[in-house]
């Protein structure tokens, strides 16, 4: 959690109570809780083709996950998450989902989300849960002619 994040989680009980005390609405508060305890920042780690990206997450990551030496036409976008449990999916833009393998990911067997489909990634590391109000996305500039 961002420190003001844990500002006001800590501050809604007493806002609670003064909302109860002067009969205003507090449903609002249920909202301001989930979001808050909810919150998550996308970092993007965006660059040309062959920049290094999947090599520096996988060294993050202290394992390989991420295929590199992928050429630009092939590199699906991916997202990265701490969860509890590990979980690889491909996701389409309309909502639909498919369980992956690691070794769908590592091999980049993944045409089938081509052309707009991307990979979301969660991992039960320390590493992911020291940031675990982020989520990493990887994407790769389509060609480094358009820089
Ligand atoms: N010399 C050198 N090569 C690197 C470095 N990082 C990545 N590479 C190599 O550059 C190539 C492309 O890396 P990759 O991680 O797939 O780049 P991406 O397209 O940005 O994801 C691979 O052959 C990597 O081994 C680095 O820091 N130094
Ligand atoms: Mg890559």
């Amino acid at each position: 959690m961002f420190h003001q994040q844990t500002l006001i989680a800590e501050a809604i009980p007493t806002v609670r109570t003064l909302l109860t005390r002067y009969e205003r609405p507090a449903d609002w508060l249920a909202t301001l809780t989930a979001d808050t305890q909810n919150f998550i920042v996308r970092v993007p780690l965006v660059g040309a083709f062959s920049a290094g990206k999947s090599s520096l997450l996988n060294a993050f990551i202290g394992t390989p996950i991420f295929a590199t030496n992928i050429d630009p036409e092939t590199a699906i976008p991916a997202e990265i998450s701490h969860a509890h449990s590990e979980s690889l999916t491909g996701c389409w833009p309309d909502g639909r989902k498919m369980a992956l393998s690691r070794e769908d990911v590592l091999q980049n067997q993944l045409a089938m989300l081509q052309p707009s489909g991307w990979v979301d990634i969660t991992l039960a590391l320390p590493q992911l849960a020291a940031i675990s109000h982020a989520t990493v996305q990887l994407t790769s500039l389509p060609c480094t002619e358009s820089l």
